[in-house]
């Protein structure tokens, strides 16, 4: 496998720089960041209302002094690009880099790129991470001076529990025992370690947890806080798919996930539903873990929080499950960021992209312009969420396939031409395609104009089940079940 040249040299870079770290007082007064991840986390989490049984009073705590970002999109719905296109600030249209495969270090439209960390490395901070920051194939301890436990899936049975068949990943159950059996605990444990030491510079800190991706396997705790009998179901419309464009329900084919009609044939819906409820619970567990231990720190309010998923997840939603749509179910994730000292929380409803966050931190820690980023700061919204945003967010699956994301409105426009338009003020669940209907022709051409110019070919190397759905949607390749 080829390793690209920037990174390469990242472990030197990033020491060098931490020797010759700036020690002068602006340099030491920056503030401190602690970024904290979790994985396939849609917005089931109490002060999103995504679901009305999610229990997440830690995540609710964050909120409550943060900027919560309520329309906030990755750049591409599954793990592999989406991690690294926000850890780089570059775009899936810029690098060609759209689905599971391959590892974005041997990807050349990230040359001369230099990661979140790095940077922050290069400006005079000390960086640690643990877990899942970058996509699971990755080394990612080059990216920071101290490296914590890797992120893995954790145990798992010797017998699935819930889906037979499948993908060895793709199962739901009470599993394993105990909370110190699964990474995440792990991560947690060494992030709240990291976070009792004292430093001479300013601090980056970034956990990756790993839950609620499948297995979801978690405790039978977190599955007896939300009782199977009285899980609610998501809203799902019958044949919702029926007014979606061919290519869009061949680009959702599904490859990875059990079909829907699967789970809904062999009872296990709640079950699946209540088992990602439980795995978000637990997450949450973890995530109020580190904010005790940064509460308990002398330089809390010196500290910016920034806490997100890399993208979203259906539970059944246009009959389909997991990631790889370009719908809302998968684009948005939960987005928070909670500024040095705020002390109340604040909802932000324009569109933000997690590809801005990199910018964000940049800006909010005084570092020098990063010219290389392609998102904006969302520094004037933290100030002011109401602030006039004209950009939509986009988020990228396959080659000139996006999905842009206004404050009202979500276009779809697949590689062959064919439309989605959804009106979120009447529509949240995005059941009803309007693309069809003159009375929208505008609407649909202020969104038509930030469809990116370039978009690069996939890059080589590019495999994965999203992608096989891709081929098929160009008629490359045929798709049959068992
Ligand atoms: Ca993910
Ligand atoms: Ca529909």
């Amino acid at each position: 496998m080829r390793r690209r040249q920037f990174l390469q040299t990242t472990g030197l870079a990033a020491l060098s720089a931490a020797t010759l770290a700036p020690t002068s007082a602006d340099a030491k007064n920056r503030p401190n960041v602690l970024m904290i991840a979790a994985d396939d986390m849609n917005d089931w989490i109490g002060c999103y209302g995504g679901h009305p049984q999610a229990i997440t009073p830690n995540l609710d705590r964050l909120a409550k002094r943060s900027t919560v970002f309520h329309n906030a999109h990755c750049p591409a719905p599954i793990c592999n690009p989406s991690r690294p296109s926000m850890m780089t600030g570059l775009q899936p249209a810029t690098t060609g880099h759209y689905f599971l495969s391959p590892p974005f270090e041997t990807v050349p439209g990230y040359d001369g790129a230099t990661t979140l960390p790095q940077y922050f490395a290069e400006h005079g901070y000390h960086t640690m991470g643990t877990g899942k920051i970058f996509h699971g194939d990755t080394d990612q301890h080059k990216f920071f001076q101290e490296h914590g436990p890797k992120a893995n899936f954790g145990p798992r049975p010797k017998k699935k529990i819930s889906y037979p068949k499948g993908h060895p990943l793709w199962d739901w159950g009470a599993f394993p025992e105990r909370d110190d059996q699964m990474p995440d605990h792990n991560i947690a444990d060494w992030t709240v370690e990291q976070l009792g030491r004292d430093f001479d510079a300013p601090w980056f800190l970034a956990a990756g947890f790993v839950r609620p991706h499948v297995p979801m396997y978690v405790p039978q705790k977190w599955f007896d806080m939300h009782p199977l009998d009285k899980i609610i179901l998501p809203p799902v419309l019958d044949n919702d798919r029926a007014d979606v464009p061919k290519y869009g329900r061949d680009l959702t084919w599904g490859v990875t996930p059990p079909p829907h009609s699967w789970i809904v044939e062999h009872g296990e819906w709640k079950h699946a539903v209540q088992a990602y409820l439980a795995c978000i619970t637990f997450v949450d567990h973890c995530v109020g873990r580190i904010l005790d231990a940064l509460e308990a720190r002398g330089d809390a309010d010196n500290t910016v929080i920034v806490f997100f998923s890399d993208h979203g997840f259906h539970l059944g939603e246009k009959q389909y499950w997991a990631k790889r749509s370009l719908w809302d179910r998968a684009t948005k994730m939960p987005l928070m960021v909670s500024t040095p000292g705020q002390k109340s929380g604040q909802r932000c409803t324009k569109p933000a992209g997690l590809i801005d966050v990199y910018n964000t931190l940049v800006d909010l820690c005084d570092l020098p312009e990063n010219k290389r980023l392609e998102g904006q700061s969302l520094t004037p919204l933290l100030r002011n969420p109401k602030t006039e945003w004209e950009r939509p967010a986009r988020t990228t699956f396959g080659q000139n396939n996006h999905g842009l994301r206004s404050e009202r409105w979500r276009y779809i426009r697949y590689n062959d031409g064919s439309e989605e338009l959804y009106d979120h003020e009447n529509d949240t669940n995005e059941w009803h395609n309007l693309a069809g209907d003159a009375k929208y022709a505008t609407v649909i051409e202020e969104h038509r104009r930030w469809i990116p110019k370039v978009n690069a070919p996939e890059c080589e190397g590019t495999k994965g089940s999203g992608w096989e759905a891709s081929e098929y949607a160009q008629g490359r390749r045929e798709l049959t079940r068992e």
